[in-house]
């Protein structure tokens, strides 16, 4: 198999990290939807990253649909999620709110970088970093609330939430207040330092 996309995407990060973690064999081909556009479009069309081409040649794009064919895989070995409905409640709900920061941080980055500065429009951009704070504060009460598990015993949940968290600090940097999340910060600092993140560096 093989991932296609740079790492400094969120969701391909993602996506390589729960791979190892799953213990699903892949290569990656570092192509960039931009500076590589015919490249990629030659493998995936649509040039989306991460765009998986499995062993039968098929081509998979969408960070969460190639996680859950890679739980197939791993299954009944292993799995990033947790089986009870309760417990899966929670972590799809963090994955929710984990990649619609994502979400809205690679707008954020797309409206700066992608757009002349005299078509910038700044209502849209106010819209979307209070929806990037309202994810970013969700999960920041959700983390006080329960803490997440971490370490060798990190889920789907942990991963998501801590890329995107490093994701959103790596793009926006001083432009994103990150002061109102000590739990997230506490979390994907130690998350960024396990043999598995250290080995899927974003940059
Ligand atoms: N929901 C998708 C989002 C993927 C996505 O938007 N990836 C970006 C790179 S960070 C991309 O492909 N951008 C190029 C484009 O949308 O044209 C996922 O989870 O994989």
């Amino acid at each position: 198999m093989k991932l296609i996309g740079m790492l400094d995407s969120p969701y391909v990060r993602r996506v390589a990290i729960s791979l190892k973690y799953l213990g699903v064999p892949f290569q990656h081909q570092p192509l960039s939807v931009f500076s590589t556009f015919e490249q990629f479009r030659q493998i995936n069309p649509v040039v989306k990253a991460p765009t998986l081409v499995c062993d039968g040649g098929e081509v998979l794009m969408d960070s969460s649909l190639i996680i859950d064919y890679a739980e197939t895989l791993a299954a009944p070995q292993r799995s990033l999620m947790p089986a009870a409905p309760g417990e899966r409640l929670r972590a799809l709900r963090l994955i929710g709110l984990a990649l619609a920061a994502c979400e809205k941080s690679v707008q954020i980055v797309y409206e700066r970088n992608l757009r002349p500065a005299e078509k910038q429009h700044a209502p849209w951009l106010e819209r979307v970093n209070g929806q990037l704070h309202a994810a970013y504060a969700e999960l920041e009460a959700e983390l006080l609330r329960q803490p997440l598990r971490g370490g060798e015993a990190i889920g789907q949940d942990g991963i998501s939430v801590a890329v995107a968290w490093s994701f959103t600090r790596m793009m926006l940097g001083d432009a994103f207040d990150a002061r109102a999340y000590p739990a997230l910060d506490a979390f994907a600092s130690e998350a960024e330092r396990s043999p598995v993140f250290l080995d899927t560096p974003a940059l």
